[in-house]
């Protein structure tokens, strides 16, 4: 049977990487075998690229460039990575996915979104998310814990504080558009807190659903 795919979404130091690997253990704890992974990046040549994408050399080239190379990263990882796992039974945990694409360079990239959806068509094909997770924290809680951390900012971080209010509002949108796959979580409670809020979703829409009925 094929595995599950979950994607996390948000915006900086909204706790994704916290909660991927959360979610990870807990599902370990359940016997199911996981691989966590993340993008830009996520395979050898993906995160060759991720460097380029988070230094800003790809900046200059301007907004369509830059997206067409998030797209080749994107392929890269979903061939050697992610669809290997799926098909093998395996559930994969991404840290972020397309809907950085959409929003990111989309929304406030302003790229066509014919172009978007195209790559992503090119790239994803059905291998699309069974749940995506928006993490929704305040901007300025996000900036806080992210600058707990000390490191130089990246190329999207180095971005000014109402292009991060603006993200924040396009996620929220995103998840409206997409009640199906995306559910929005409240990222500045507590990391406990979090993960069982999110543990709680995907028991509901994907643990009870693969454990088959007893006939009575
Ligand atoms: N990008 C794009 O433009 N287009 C695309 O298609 C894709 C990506 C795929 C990748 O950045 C950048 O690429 C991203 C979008 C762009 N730009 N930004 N900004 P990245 O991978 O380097 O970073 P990130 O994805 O933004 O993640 P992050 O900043 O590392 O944060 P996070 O993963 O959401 O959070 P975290 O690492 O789990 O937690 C951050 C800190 O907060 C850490 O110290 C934790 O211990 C702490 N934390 C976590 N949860 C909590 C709670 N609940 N309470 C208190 N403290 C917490």
């Amino acid at each position: 049977m094929r595995g599950r795919f979950i994607t996390f979404e948000g915006g900086e130091g909204s706790g994704k990487s916290t909660q991927v690997a959360l979610l990870a253990e807990r599902l370990r704890m359940r016997g199911i075998e996981v691989v966590t992974t993340r993008e830009p990046g996520g395979s050898p040549g993906a995160e060759a690229m991720r460097l380029l994408l988070l230094s800003g050399v790809v900046k200059p080239l301007g907004p369509t460039a830059e997206t067409m190379i998030f797209a080749a990263a994107r392929d890269d990882h979903v061939q050697t990575t992610i669809l290997p796992a799926l098909t093998g039974g395996e559930w994969v945990l991404c840290d972020r996915f397309i809907d950085s694409t959409r929003i990111y360079q989309g929304v406030l990239g302003n790229v066509d979104r014919r172009i978007i959806r195209a790559l992503e068509r090119a790239t994803v094909g059905d291998v699309m998310p069974d749940l995506t997770f928006i993490m929704d924290v305040p901007v300025e809680v996000g900036f806080e814990r992210v600058a707990g951390r000390g490191q130089v900012k990246d190329r999207f971080e180095s971005e000014e504080t109402d292009f991060h209010v603006q993200l924040r509002e396009a996620f929220l949108d995103l998840a409206r558009d997409e009640p199906e796959r995306c559910i929005v979580v409240d990222a500045s409670q507590t990391p406990e807190r979090v993960a069982s809020r999110i543990w709680l979703a995907v028991v509901d829409r994907l643990i009870k659903q693969r454990t088959p009925r007893v006939a009575s």
